[in-house]
């Protein structure tokens, strides 16, 4: 087909509107004159649908008939975010559409508001691996994200009272045009049971699996354009079904209950995502999920590798399948038992292609986030899978006795078993062993994981560890999310900016340009006001858009430390108190994020933020020069309003804990100046963007080990420091949110442990915020410096990334960069 030449793929004004009628009144069975705006959404999604379908269609041809080595990007999380607006650019029709349903008087940006996102993650891992599904398709791999179709995604996150409080996702309610379910794309999985050997007509003896249960997975695919490329990725999200819906026997005996009681437990499995960031919980039922996925995954890619007449064998030459953390580990143990119980193939040979086949990112140094399963657990939903492992292992161990004689205590660190007390599977062992390449996401942190979690893998094989610094996708976070910028750099770049980051070079000289400058600024100023706006009518806060917006938004987490961002905004809340002729700037603190619900100290720290607001921003005496507001139900919509507003990127983590980062990326690409640590990513935006252009503070993660090696005393700075000690004092006063206890566990948390040193760094925090707050008061040095950040930050295009994916780990060929 040649899909522009059809009704439902034309690109001009007419034809998008032709379509957007027809969908309107044949589809979705409504008349223009009674249509919603939710009509209208549905209306043009189910238009840009057929562009996306055609285009992914003869994508997905291509892979089959040229037998690439194609990208299988196992996540159990992805978020893209909404679809429209970002296919839209993809394709070039933006213009064409506006056009289009402006003649008929409807406003696109309305349209476009009514959509929903899939929040099918719980943040930066999630985003990751969306950005990647992007770049993927824009430089031209073919790829498919797999992952779960969870019915409820992340909570909706709610403020009531000061407090977060959780609300139902319900993203599929209003329907969802983007998703294809694939009929007759289903896969079998089987959970429990025993196995048992029998021999085959070869001789050989062979195991399998008797399962108790068997669920089927069901795909749904979304295409994901790539800007300005006939590629597109394929997000293709699995969701469990009961194999039979009844169970017959039990229903014609009238046991209704029980009849259906599979079709509920079925069905449970993709229900609902876990919404722990960074914390790991060995409940069966995700473990379950984790397998589910994987196993879906694996056998399509076997089903796709059949279609496209390659051989089991050679497994690894049609796909590299790349394992996002450690949540589709299982995948190692899932491959070997389809090619060797299901194929065939002999143990060794099994062994080398998977091997071949994975690799394997780490996102994470926590403790807390190292999955493990506890073996019996592990052996009675998965039994086969354990059978492996063991034999996984048992060969990978005489590979250690063999590298390091006589050395138990390694081998008991390398296992793939823990065997200290209660056993459990290592997931991030059995990711590491199966894999031939082991990445981090920062420079930091891949150094870090080869000194820390990962040290005896990394002195047993160096050769496997890489690092790929995290991207992220221009496309959504500048050139949709902040227009106004978009159309500078179109002006003084040429229209193909968002394809070549590198480019962004070319504006350095502008930021010595007093009138580029000025138009700078007034883009930013209109980003501001936009998102004044929203802010009043989301919380009723006003804020004036002149005033420094230092924002803070991701996850709340202690080693985050949003609340070394409150002792700061305290701080300066009691000198002003103190000193009304205090010299301070007019500053708005924005933090948004999600608590794990079950976080007892993320939960108060967000009560913490709101009851500073309640403070600070009634109070007269403070009136113009301090407002405080927590932004609700952080998620990537809210995020395209948030980063281009923001002039000062809150990135405090204590050093050697945040991994990565990508707000950081996001919100400099934007415009806005670092104050941070050197953690994760920031390291790395630091040295692009100049130390000039980056407000520096904080121990550094070999000084922060040496502290706690020492024996890490808080006290002493609390008591050496007496700002410091009138702040936590004011809020151990019961002074905020109307309840003299309500923020004991925070003061009793920094006081007594502090365990991310947020006193030791307290004092170098505030004296880079003054710093902040001096170039600040000279608005053609910051601008400038804004300018430059955007100008060096090329490098952090998730592009690039993908690129280093595909020569370094993958092996694969993407489109070359044009520089
Ligand atoms: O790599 C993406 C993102 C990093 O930017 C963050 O620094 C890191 O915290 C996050 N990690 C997770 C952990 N999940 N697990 N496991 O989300 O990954």
């Amino acid at each position: 087909i040649s899909p522009s030449n059809t009704i439902r793929t034309g690109t001009s004004a007419e034809n998008l509107r032709q379509a957007f009628l027809d969908n309107l009144v044949c589809a979705l069975g409504r008349l223009p004159n009674y249509a919603s705006a939710h009509d209208h959404y549905l209306a043009l999604a189910l238009t840009v649908r057929d562009h996306v379908v055609a285009r992914a269609v003869q994508s997905f041809e291509q892979g089959v008939v040229k037998m690439m080595r194609r990208v299988a990007y196992l996540s159990a999380e992805f978020l893209p975010g909404p679809h429209l607006a970002n296919h839209l650019l993809n394709l070039g029709i933006a213009e064409a559409t506006r056009e289009a349903l402006g003649g008929i008087g409807i406003d696109l940006d309305r349209v476009l508001a009514e959509e929903e996102e899939p929040g099918l993650g719980n943040g930066g891992l999630g985003r990751l691996a969306s950005c990647y599904l992007d770049s993927l398709a824009t430089v031209e791999v073919q790829s498919i994200g797999y992952g779960i179709r969870y019915e409820f995604g992340i909570f909706d996150q709610v403020i009531r009272d000061g407090w977060q409080v959780e609300g139902t996702d319900k993203w599929l309610s209003g329907g969802n045009p983007w998703e294809i379910h694939r009929l007759g794309i289903a896969k079998q999985v089987k959970f429990g049971g025993h196995t048992e050997t029998w021999t085959d007509d070869q001789g050989r003896t062979r195991v399998r699996w008797v399962p108790s249960i068997v669920i089927k997975g069901e795909a749904y695919d979304t295409p994901i354009t790539g800007y300005g490329s006939g590629t597109c990725s394929l997000m293709r999200l699995w969701k469990s079904e009961a194999v039979e819906s009844f169970d017959f026997e039990a229903f014609n005996h009238g046991d209704y209950d029980r009849a259906v009681e599979q079709k509920v437990d079925s069905e449970n499995l993709s229900k609902v995502l876990y919404p722990n960031d960074e914390l790991h919980r060995g409940k069966e039922l995700r473990l379950k999920q984790q397998f589910f996925f994987t196993s879906c995954a694996l056998q399509d890619m076997l089903r796709l590798v059949a279609m496209s007449g390659g051989k089991v064998a050679a497994f690894d030459e049609s796909w590299a399948v790349q394992l996002n953390d450690t949540h589709p580990a299982i995948g190692v143990a899932e491959l070997m038992r389809l090619l060797v119980d299901e194929h065939a193939l002999e143990w060794d040979d099994a062994w080398a292609i998977t091997q071949k086949t994975f690799s394997y990112t780490n996102h994470t140094l926590l403790p807390e986030a190292l999955e493990k399963w506890p073996v019996e657990l592990f052996g009675s939903v998965l039994p086969r899978h354990l059978e492996i492992i063991y034999g996984i292992n048992h060969r990978f161990l005489d590979e250690v006795r063999t590298a390091f004689p006589d050395d138990d205590a390694r081998l008991a660190r390398l296992s793939l078993i823990d065997e200290h007390g209660a056993r459990y599977v290592r997931m991030a062992n059995l990711a590491c062993v199966g894999s031939h390449k082991i990445n981090g996401v920062a420079a930091l942190h891949s150094e870090l994981l080869k000194k820390t979690v990962l040290a005896d893998f990394a002195a047993l094989w160096p050769e496997k560890f890489d690092n790929v610094t995290n991207g992220v996708t221009p496309r959504r976070f500048v050139a949709l999310a902040n227009p106004g910028l978009a159309g500078l750099l179109e002006r003084e770049l040429g229209a193909g900016w968002p394809g070549d980051l590198s480019c962004l070079g070319r504006l350095e000289p502008l930021a010595a340009d007093p009138g580029f400058r000025r138009e700078w600024r007034e883009v930013r100023l209109a980003n501001k006001r936009r998102l004044a706006a929203l802010i009043q009518e989301r919380t009723g806060i006003v804020v004036t858009p002149d005033s420094l917006f230092d924002v803070q938004v991701k996850r709340i987490h202690e080693y985050k430390r949003q609340h070394l961002n409150l002792l700061h905004v305290l701080s300066l809340y009691l000198s002003i108190k103190r000193d009304p002729d205090a010299g301070v700037v007019p500053r708005t603190f924005i933090f948004g994020g999600k608590a794990a619900p079950g976080y007892f100290l993320a939960k108060r720290i967000i009560r913490l933020v709101t009851a500073t607001g309640e403070l600070v921003n009634q109070d007269p005496d403070v009136a113009g020069r301090l407002k405080v507001v927590f932004f609700p139900d952080f998620n990537v919509k809210n995020a395209q309003h948030i980063y281009p507003a923001a002039d000062l990127s809150e990135q405090i983590s204590l050093a050697g804990m945040e991994a990565s980062g990508t707000g950081n990326m996001k919100m400099s690409l934007n415009g806005a100046l670092t104050i941070g640590t050197l953690d994760g990513a920031n390291v790395e935006i630091r040295d692009a963007v100049g130390a000039e252009n980056f407000f520096l503070f904080g121990l550094t993660a070999s000084e922060v080990s040496a502290l706690k090696a020492g024996g890490y005393q808080p006290q002493t700075y609390y008591e050496s420091d007496s700002l410091l000690r009138e702040t936590i004092d004011f809020i151990a006063s019961g002074a905020l949110g109307g309840d003299p206890d309500l923020f004991r566990p925070v003061v009793d948390n920094l006081l007594h442990g502090d365990p991310y040193l947020l006193l030791a760094d307290f004092r170098a925090y505030l004296d880079a915020q003054q710093r902040v707050g001096e170039l600040w008061g000279d608005s053609d040095a910051w601008t400038s410096s804004s300018i430059l950040n955007v100008a060096r930050m090329g490098r952090f295009s998730s592009d690039r990334s993908i690129r280093e994916y595909c020569e370094r780990i993958w092996n694969v060929n993407a489109k070359p960069s044009q520089t």
